[in-house]
């Protein structure tokens, strides 16, 4: 609990934000990394708050007794919702990844609806309902937050359970048009369901205008009562529902002062020793097929093509972190870059120079921030994305100012960081090959503005502004930062 009258905040997501191993004979449980943990860490341990989800492993592991050491470690406490392997098959692999995923992305072709796959997803949704419930039961003075597409029942599965506290929805992913959210066998069950909770939060205006749209079409009775700049007032049955657009962000400060460190500038001159006198061009993702990857290797071949004055100048750095390697499509994706890679690399390649470095494994913070602080290029051009952190540590990492952003028009980051990014369609891989040579080709003192002007931008909307935002609108009191 807060103390004082603050309330405490409790956070639900599918995965909880760590790791369980296990050394020797030892178990041992760790904080994780990725998107969404990045950016609620540092607040769940000032609000000592509670944060339940899937905990990632089996029966097998003594869960109580780490969760108490992580709690007296981070500050917060965690309550599992264990599933079982079957589970996790139709629930998170088949009904989220491989339904909610590709269409919410509004990439269709990767869609497969399955009814067993929805009702798993809804049992799920159910248990973890009764597990917030159970810790947060009707009447108490919580705050309950619950995170993306593989939760969207959970609200109304609260209620059901008599739930009278703030209930609020943040949606990490894009939320689709009309045209392409009517296709789901589900689609009005779902839009029920999210309306039942007091707060639903998208990354962008297009998101929430969707979304808006979706519900005054597809759902009986719900009719706008009030459009203000950043929020949109529903009338559910008497209830009123808020939507709004809430673009996450990072902890600016700690990206700017870690790429600064001894050890990051240390690895940072390593990695440039290596290459020295050519631009680095970066990547980072998770393997994805929404990040447009292939594309990109297509659009730096293009850009050695057209360009010739490139060759020996620039190499391509593309890290790519393994993720949901259990679904084909994953597989698939994955084969399709190693061939894609090695053809352009045995065109190109000269002695003492590879075009495309490409590495399939996680760097660690160091190295991430290395790699961030010395490329001189970004190329972040997912075919779309909810918003895309990595574009925004980049920026911040940027310590030199020296480092060009190209983004794609289709991440939700491009709201915000179009200004001072080159802005690229990367369906079209002659433009991206264009931006490639003009990033490279860049003075000094036009990279300095464009950073400094991205910088200024993440630096005043941070991952805390977006966290108070969105409470503050929620109702609930805020916890202190
Ligand atoms: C979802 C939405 C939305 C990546 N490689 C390494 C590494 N990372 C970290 C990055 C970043 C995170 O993973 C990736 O976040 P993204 O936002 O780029 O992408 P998703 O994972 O798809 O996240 C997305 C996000 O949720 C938040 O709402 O922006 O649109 O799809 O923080 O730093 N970290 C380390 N080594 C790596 O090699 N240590």
């Amino acid at each position: 609990m807060m103390e004082g009258s603050e309330k405490r905040l409790v956070v639900v997501s599918n995965r909880l934000p760590i790791v369980i191993g296990q050394e020797e004979e030892q178990w041992t449980i760790t904080p994780g990394s990725g998107g969404l943990v990045t950016a609620l860490t540092p607040l769940m341990k000032s609000s000592r708050g509670m944060w339940i989800g899937w905990p990632g492993c089996g029966e097998e592991a003594p869960l109580q007794e780490l969760f108490d050491d992580f709690g007296r470690e981070q500050g917060y406490r965690l309550g599992a919702v264990p599933l079982s392997e079957e589970e996790v098959e139709r629930y998170y692999q088949g009904f989220s990844n491989e339904a909610l995923w590709p269409l919410f992305h509004g990439l269709l072709g990767f869609c497969r609806f399955s009814l067993e796959n929805w009702q798993t997803y809804r049992e799920v949704n159910r248990r973890f309902a009764e597990v917030v419930a159970a810790e947060s039961p009707p009447g108490s003075d919580d705050v309950i937050w619950v995170h993306d597409y593989q939760l969207a029942l959970v609200g109304a599965g609260l209620r059901e359970l008599g739930a009278d506290q703030a209930l609020g929805f943040f949606l990490h992913i894009p939320f689709p048009s009309l045209d392409l959210y009517r296709r789901l066998p589900w689609k009005t069950e779902i839009l029920r369901a999210l309306l039942e909770y007091d707060l639903i939060g998208f990354q962008t205006l297009r998101y929430w205008r969707n979304f808006v749209q979706c519900v005054t079409a597809l759902v009986p009775g719900v009719e706008v009562l009030a459009r203000q700049r950043n929020q949109t007032l529903l009338n559910v049955g008497g209830r009123q529902v808020k939507v709004g657009h809430f673009p996450i962000s990072i902890d600016f400060n700690e990206f700017h002062q870690e790429a600064q460190s001894r050890n990051v500038a240390e690895a940072a001159w390593y990695l440039h020793e290596n290459l020295e006198g050519r631009q680095l061009v970066l990547g980072v993702d998770r393997l994805d097929y929404t990040k447009g990857i292939p594309e990109r290797f297509l659009a730096f071949e293009r850009a050695l093509e057209k360009y010739p004055d490139l060759r020996q100048k620039v190499s391509l750095v593309q890290v790519v972190v393994p993720s949901r390697t259990l679904v084909p499509d994953y597989q698939n994706l994955k084969e399709l870059l190693d061939q894609t890679a090695g053809r352009i690399n045995a065109r190109f390649a000269e002695s003492g120079w590879m075009p495309i470095h490409y590495l399939f494994r996680s760097l660690d913070r160091t190295q991430l921030l290395a790699h961030y602080r010395t490329s001189e290029i970004a190329l972040i051009t997912p075919l779309r994305d909810g918003m895309n952190l990595v574009a925004k540590e980049y920026c911040a990492a940027s310590v030199d100012h020296n480092g060009v952003l190209v983004l794609s028009e289709f991440a939700g980051a491009a709201d915000q960081l179009g200004r001072g990014a080159l802005l690229v369609n990367p369906y079209d891989i002659d433009g991206t090959a264009d931006a490639i040579y003009r990033a490279f080709s860049m003075e000094p003192e036009e990279r300095r503005r464009r950073m400094e002007q991205l910088q200024g931008q993440v630096r005043r909307n941070d991952v805390h502004r977006w966290m108070r935002r969105f409470l503050d609108t929620l109702g609930g009191r805020r916890p202190r930062d």
